[in-house]
């Protein structure tokens, strides 16, 4: 009891309260993945219906400043479990696994358990792993490490944009579906079974982490959803600006424009695909619905803190951009509420903060510990009061050590390895039409963000070979496939498990080999190569043995013994 007085008394210091309530509050923590700002209270879409999103954020305080440790996945969920950013976790990109990089750290969900609590989880929290050890229950099976119940997947799935190419991600589409919400399963499954969690008994105070995947690809959701975004009806959204890289440096024009975007253009699927986001947007809504109706009629409606947050943003067309990995404000801002039993309803606080900060805000909302090696800046004094003073910037981590952006409460700056860099004033401009770096009259703001860069940034740790995926062996006496090479370099590591020496060779888009050289029997080659490419194994009298086809990541390509 004593805990939840020191709570609520932050807030309220209503004795009566405190003598009603139960000894700890609950924890629902909630994400969606892949939600940019197109949500009602955020004002990102003006066609965008997110009844669900608004009314959680109008029962607590709404964050219209908020930022990813990383615009991708795995480092800005593994920065919001750790509670480490990803210039000192060394987690930087998608192509990591989180317990390579980090094997001993403790995420949100144990901590919890060994505070007393019971933790569990259903849908996505981790990037496409549990981490069994982590939790007290899962669904489905923590067992398998798979975060996913299944999904409908029509025997004849609709397609709206062809394949671009290999650098094309395979979940890049969308249509209607003709499904019920429940015969499409997935979100469905995991919010009712987390419903089913917060209508239950509990002896224990409760973790309970909630992972919509909608809005993210692919971007089918049933039929009824798309049907509030006619598609004649449809607009870009409101930061679009066609001539907006004219300003950028040579860094920011080569992150900007991307081939998913000017192949959407070409297929003349641009507003079918703004439809199919706001409808699998719309979609998330109502799964987020069915969880804050589950915990509004249930016995832990008044003390159970709510949190909700997205991992990154997402750009559909400004700066000639589709998807993620930027720097850009569409990219690094993220819905992020939260509600707390006892404290303020519809606040809006406009202070730069980062997910990082989120493991520390909840255990010192809930009296806990503050767990030791984690970000120290609490969002406490925040809820409190959203006019706080906040000294703080939010860091968004770009891939790399060296490049970064930096949010504050009026300013934003991105900074590029090679020096390259921008500076946007966004109160005057919150879609970053207008480069202000190369201005002489912003050269203090320029110094004075500057200054906020993450200090001594760890370098990136290599990726065990053990835990590149695999590539796909084709064992043939033929000849291989010439290859069609699209996309940018990155390494293979070719692994001999033969009992003699093989020849790697690469095919050319004519269909010649030519090799790249022998591998010895038990023997490894790390080599660069592009998606699309195919290599063939020889054996050592220049007999063809197979070949691997590249795919869009780092990898590796066992050749197997015969
Ligand atoms: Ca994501
Ligand atoms: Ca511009």
């Amino acid at each position: 009891m004593k805990t939840l007085c020191f709570i609520l008394g932050i807030f309220v210091a209503a004795s009566s309260v405190c003598a009603a309530a139960s000894e700890k509050p609950n924890v629902l923590f909630i994400s969606v993945d892949d939600l940019n700002d197109w949500i009602g209270c955020l004002g990102g879409h003006p066609q965008t219906k997110t009844p669900n999103f608004d009314r959680l954020a109008k029962s607590g305080t709404l964050f219209t400043n908020a930022h990813c440790a990383a615009p991708q996945c795995n480092p800005s969920r593994t920065a919001i479990l750790t509670g480490i950013p990803p210039y000192r976790s060394g987690v930087y990109h998608n192509g990591q696994k989180m317990r390579d990089v980090l094997p001993d750290a403790e995420i949100m969900p144990k901590f919890f358990s060994r505070h007393g609590y019971w933790s569990a989880g259903s849908g996505k929290l981790l990037h496409y792993f549990i981490d069994a050890a982590s939790w007290d229950d899962y669904f489905p099976a923590k067992e398998k490490e798979n975060p996913f119940p299944p999904t409908f997947d029509p025997p004849n799935r609709p397609i709206s944009l062809p394949v671009g190419g290999p650098w094309q991600y395979v979940e890049t589409d969308w249509a209607a579906l003709e499904a019920s919400d429940e015969v499409c399963g997935g979100d469905w499954s995991v919010t009712k079974w987390i419903g089913g969690q917060l209508q239950r008994p509990h002896d224990k105070p409760f973790f309970l982490a909630c992972g919509i995947y909608r809005p993210h690809e692919p971007w089918f959701v049933p039929k009824e959803y798309f049907k509030p975004f006619p598609l004649e009806s449809i607009q870009p959204g409101p930061g679009y600006k066609e001539d907006d890289l004219d300003d950028l440096p040579p860094s920011g024009q080569k992150m900007g424009p991307n081939r998913y975007f000017e192949h959407i253009q070409k297929q003349g699927q641009w507003k079918h695909a703004i439809q199919a986001y706001l409808a699998s947007i719309h979609y998330a809504d109502a799964m987020l619905g069915r969880v804050l109706d589950a915990l509004e009629s249930g016995p832990y409606r008044d003390n159970t803190i709510v949190v909700l947050w997205s991992d990154h943003g997402w750009h559909l067309g400004e700066k000639q951009h589709w998807q993620k990995y930027t720097g850009w404000r569409i990219c690094t801002r993220v819905p992020l509420m939260i509600r707390v039993p006892g404290g303020k309803s519809g606040a809006i606080c406009d202070q730069p903060v980062s997910l990082t900060d989120l493991f520390h805000t909840v255990t010192d909302l809930c009296g806990l510990p503050a767990p030791q090696g984690i970000s120290r800046n609490s969002l406490v004094p925040l809820l409190r009061n959203p006019d706080a003073a906040w000294p703080h910037a939010a860091v968004t981590q770009l891939g790399v050590p060296d490049e970064y952006a930096i949010s504050t409460k009026a300013w934003r700056y991105i900074h590029y390895r090679n020096g390259d860099e921008e500076l946007y004033d966004i109160v005057n401009d919150p879609h970053e039409w207008t480069n202000l770096a190369a201005m002489p009259a912003h050269a203090a703001k320029l110094a004075e963000l500057r200054a906020l860069a993450p200090e001594n940034p760890v370098p990136v740790p290599q990726v065990p070979v053990a835990s590149l995926p695999e590539l796909k062996w084709h064992p043939s006496r033929d000849s291989a496939p010439p290859s069609k090479p699209d996309g940018g370099t990155f390494d293979v590591v070719f692994i001999n498990q033969h009992t003699q020496p093989v020849e790697l060779c690469w095919m050319s888009p004519t269909g010649e080999p030519k090799s790249y050289g022998m591998i010895k029997p038990k023997g490894q080659k790390r080599q660069s190569t592009r998606p699309g490419a195919v290599w063939q194994i020889r054996d050592g009298k220049q007999q063809p043995l197979g070949h691997f086809k590249i795919g869009d990541r780092t990898s590796k390509a066992i050749i197997p013994a015969p």
